[in-house]
């Protein structure tokens, strides 16, 4: 759309992260496309998809960025983190282990990224049945963490447009609280010249 006019607002770059299985790529289709499958996504054939949604009257477009099975090794290179506004941590309400590695995934976020925006997902949430720990334990966790907290269903596409929408708007918030130092981090986004990126430690 070269020299037309913008059709968003705000353009904002979302990373999801978490344990290998625990449904990051299903959450992203579901939100950008509406589809589920019940396979493992091993690849979804772009490093990232893009949305646009409407958050307190604004128009927002999201770059969201899937970690493409670099997570198999816990960790995520960080050119990944780069331009970040907003990370989504994901762990698998059927997985205890998954759960305990948020802490870790949460750590690796604040070594590679000051003041980016996160949010916690424990994802699969209508498999009542295979359940480990409750979402209670969970929420005291988050709130002890000053995060906010979703439980989802990718599969029954259950609190995925609200989490996403929560994790935005508190992007928006920040941005519209501090517009210079975002307007940094979106035009890096833009451009991706990593040179200009302030905020991120990733990129110095
Ligand atoms: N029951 C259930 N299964 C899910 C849900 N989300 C993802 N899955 C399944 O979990 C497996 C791993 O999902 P995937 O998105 O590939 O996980 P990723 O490795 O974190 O990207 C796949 O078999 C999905 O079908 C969900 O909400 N409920
Ligand atoms: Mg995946």
């Amino acid at each position: 759309m070269a020299g037309g006019p913008r059709d968003y607002d705000h353009l904002f770059k979302l990373l999801i992260i978490g344990d290998s299985g625990v449904g990051k790529s299903s959450l992203l289709l579901r939100f950008a496309d509406n589809v589920f499958s019940d396979n493992y996504i091993t690849t979804i054939g772009v490093d990232f998809k893009i949305r646009t949604m409407d958050v307190d009257g604004q128009r927002v477009k999201l770059q969201i960025w899937d970690t493409a099975g670099q997570e198999r090794f816990r960790t995520i290179t960080s050119t990944y983190y780069r331009g970040t506004h907003g990370v989504v941590v994901v762990y698998d309400v059927t997985s205890g282990e998954s759960f305990g590695n948020v802490k870790r995934w949460l750590h690796e976020i604040d070594t590679n990224c000051d003041g980016v925006q996160k949010i916690l997902v424990g994802n699969k949430c209508e498999a009542v049945e295979r359940r480990v720990g409750s979402e209670q334990d969970a929420k005291q966790f988050a709130e002890a963490m000053h995060i906010p907290f979703f439980e989802t269903s990718a599969k029954e596409n259950y609190n995925v447009e609200k989490m996403f929408s929560t994790i935005t708007r508190l992007v928006l918030q920040a941005k519209l609280a501090n517009p210079s130092t975002q307007g940094e981090q979106q035009r890096v986004v833009l451009t991706d010249k990593a040179k200009e990126k302030k905020k991120c430690k990733a990129c110095s």
